[in-house]
Parts: structure tokens; sequence; C-alpha cells
């Protein structure tokens, strides 16, 4: 079954957007295999973002994704990658469709909420950059008496 990492940036923590965010995958359906409210540390930043080292942006995006706690998320289901970009939408707002998350809250391509994997293979990378304890096993179990 596919993974993708997802991540809410520090602008979509501090205006509040977790659980309209969240909600948009697992109501979709998918499965949730990870989720930690986080401070990412300059090296994390650097890491994940390292293919952008030479924009000129990358100095300023480090400093934005340092800037405030993050919401790591590990999301399992079928083609959960593409689907997940898809519900993200364009990585620059005024592109973004209206009814995709970024469309929906984002204005400014510096401040555009959300980050998800674009490929399986990063995916897969950044989930063990991100989750390198491991992902939880998210095997439904059915317990009867709770207070036994
Ligand atoms: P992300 O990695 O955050 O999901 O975004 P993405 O794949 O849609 O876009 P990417 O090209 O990988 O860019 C990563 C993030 O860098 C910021 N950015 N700023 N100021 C600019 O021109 C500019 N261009 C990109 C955005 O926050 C983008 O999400």
């Amino acid at each position: 079954m596919e993974t993708t990492f997802v991540m809410i940036k520090p602008d979509g923590v501090q205006r509040n957007l977790i659980a309209p965010i969240l909600d948009r995958f697992l109501a979709k359906g998918f499965t949730l295999r990870g989720l930690k409210f986080m401070n990412v540390s300059k090296q994390l930043a650097e890491t994940h973002y390292a293919d952008l080292s030479s924009k000129p942006f990358f100095g300023g995006l480090v400093e934005y994704i340092c800037s405030g706690p993050v919401v790591a998320i590990a999301l399992e289901g079928k083609d959960v990658v593409a689907q997940a970009r898809k519900i993200i939408g364009a990585t620059n707002p005024l592109a973004s469709d209206p009814g995709t998350i970024r469309g929906a809250y984002a204005i400014d391509i510096g401040r555009n909420v959300i980050h998800g994997s674009d490929s399986v293979e990063n995916g897969q990378k950044e989930l063990a950059l991100w989750f390198s304890e491991g992902l939880v096993d998210n095997t439904p179990v059915l317990r009867g008496q709770i207070y036994e």
C-alpha cells in the first residue's frame, strides 16, 4: 500500500487550519500512519528542501518552516501520493483550484499552508526523514469492553 508525507506548515498551524486540513485527507478515506506536532530544526528543514538549495528563496523558505510548530503527517492508501497532491492543489495559490486546500486557504506562494510529497520515491525518503522512529500500525482493532 502506498504512503506519503504531508506537513501542515507554520502558517496553517497559526491560522488554526489543522482540523479542516486533516479532515480532507481522513474524510477522503486515507489511513493515518503518523501524526506529530513539532518544531522543525534548521537542519531538518534544509535537508527536507535540499533540492531547492540553489533557489533565491531557499533561505526564506527554511526560516518560514522553522518559524513555528508544524504538523507532520503520514498517510496510507491507494494512489495516496498523487491523490494528496490533488487535494493540496498547485504550489502557487493563484493557480490552485478553489476546491483544493491551497485554493481555499492560501494567497501567497511563500505561505501556502501545506506540503505533500511529489512522488512515491520522495514520499519514502521524506517519511524516513520525518518519521525515523517508524510509522504506527493502524490496523483497526475493535474492542467490545473498553474497561475490562
Ligand atoms: P511543497 O514541497 O512545499 O509541497 O511545495 P511544492 O512541491 O508544491 O513546490 P516546490 O517547488 O517544491 O517548492 C517548495 C516550497 O517552496 C516555496 N516556494 N516559494 N517564493 C517563491 O517563488 C517560492 N517558490 C516556491 C513554497 O512554499 C513551496 O511550497
